[in-house]
């Protein structure tokens, strides 16, 4: 596939953005091009006011099996003795600033797991707000198998998941887990049947789009923060975000429209 070919495909649902990984012959894993169009499309829908919520698939039968072990571009990055690669070099450049992006999207983003997510591909998966999977789909924890640590977010997401135990034992076996086995353990928001993929997951950025997409921005970040905070701290930072948002026009709009005992519209972004 040339530089030139889409290597994620955009398409616009009102105010729901799909982006779809499109290298479908190589279960759309990442190459240096395809991070580049990636990162650009989750930029532009960071940067539309009317984007309020992204869903992001796969095409064809995977969603993403992590990095291409094949592509040469990502050798150009550094030297190691053996391979030729540095991949803590890879890593900075392209899965860093990627997982980075997406916890910091403006509005709440939503992994449609279509098939296979492997290694990067699962993590990737796990950086996004609400992770829904057609029940044929699995998630690997694949680097233990090419003698790597979890990346791009894994080893901060997994234990807060899942719990120690459970994310030690995913990345060290790297077995494949069932989208079924994956919800009942808390790894994913929801597993549905294959069929019902597409429909859920707009239906779920659907009904984000007309929630109030800085208090669920700030809900991602207070939760995230919390995790590290004592008690009292994790109440300072609430009194503190909700004083910030208390002054915002959603506030006043969710009241107003409570009040009125009519449904209400959110803008603010
Ligand atoms: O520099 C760095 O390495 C940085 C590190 C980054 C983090 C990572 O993501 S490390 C983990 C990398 N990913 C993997 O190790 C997964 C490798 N893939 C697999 O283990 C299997 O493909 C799957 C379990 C995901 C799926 O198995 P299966 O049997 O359903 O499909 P398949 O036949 O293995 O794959 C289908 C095709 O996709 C095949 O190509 P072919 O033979 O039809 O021409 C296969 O080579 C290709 N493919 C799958 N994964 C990758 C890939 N090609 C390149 N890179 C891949 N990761």
């Amino acid at each position: 596939m040339s530089q030139s070919e889409s290597l994620v495909l955009l398409a616009t649902h009102g105010a729901v953005r799909h982006i779809t990984l499109n290298r479908p012959a190589a279960l759309n894993s990442f190459t240096s091009a395809m991070h580049g169009q990636l990162l650009a499309a989750l930029d532009a829908a960071a940067a539309d006011k009317a984007v309020r919520a992204v869903v992001i698939t796969g095409a064809g039968r995977g969603f993403c099996a992590g990095q291409d072990l094949t592509d040469s571009a990502m050798a150009a990055t550094g030297t190691d003795k053996s391979t030729g690669i540095d991949v803590g070099a890879v890593i900075e450049r392209h899965y860093r600033p990627l997982a980075l992006r997406i916890r910091s999207m403006p509005v709440p983003v939503v992994a449609a797991v279509n098939g296979v997510a492997a290694g990067a591909g699962a993590n990737f998966a796990l950086c996004c707000d609400l992770v829904v999977a057609a029940r044929g789909a699995s998630f690997i924890q694949a680097f233990s198998k090419i003698g790597l640590v979890p990346d791009c977010g894994g080893t901060w997401l997994l234990p807060r998941l899942v719990g120690r135990s459970r994310a030690l034992g995913l990345a060290m076996l790297g077995d494949k887990l069932s989208a079924d086995e994956a919800q009942r353990m808390g790894l994913i928001w929801q597993c549905v049947d294959d069929a019902d993929l597409a429909a859920t997951a707009l239906a779920l950025a659907e009904r984000l789009a007309k929630l109030p997409s800085v208090a669920l921005v700030e809900t991602r970040r207070v939760l995230d923060q919390a995790l590290a905070m004592d008690f009292a701290d994790a109440l300072t930072l609430e009194a503190k975000t909700q004083t910030s948002l208390g002054r915002g026009h959603d506030f006043a709009e969710g009241v107003a429209a409570f009040s009125a005992k009519r449904p209400p519209h959110f803008s603010d972004r």
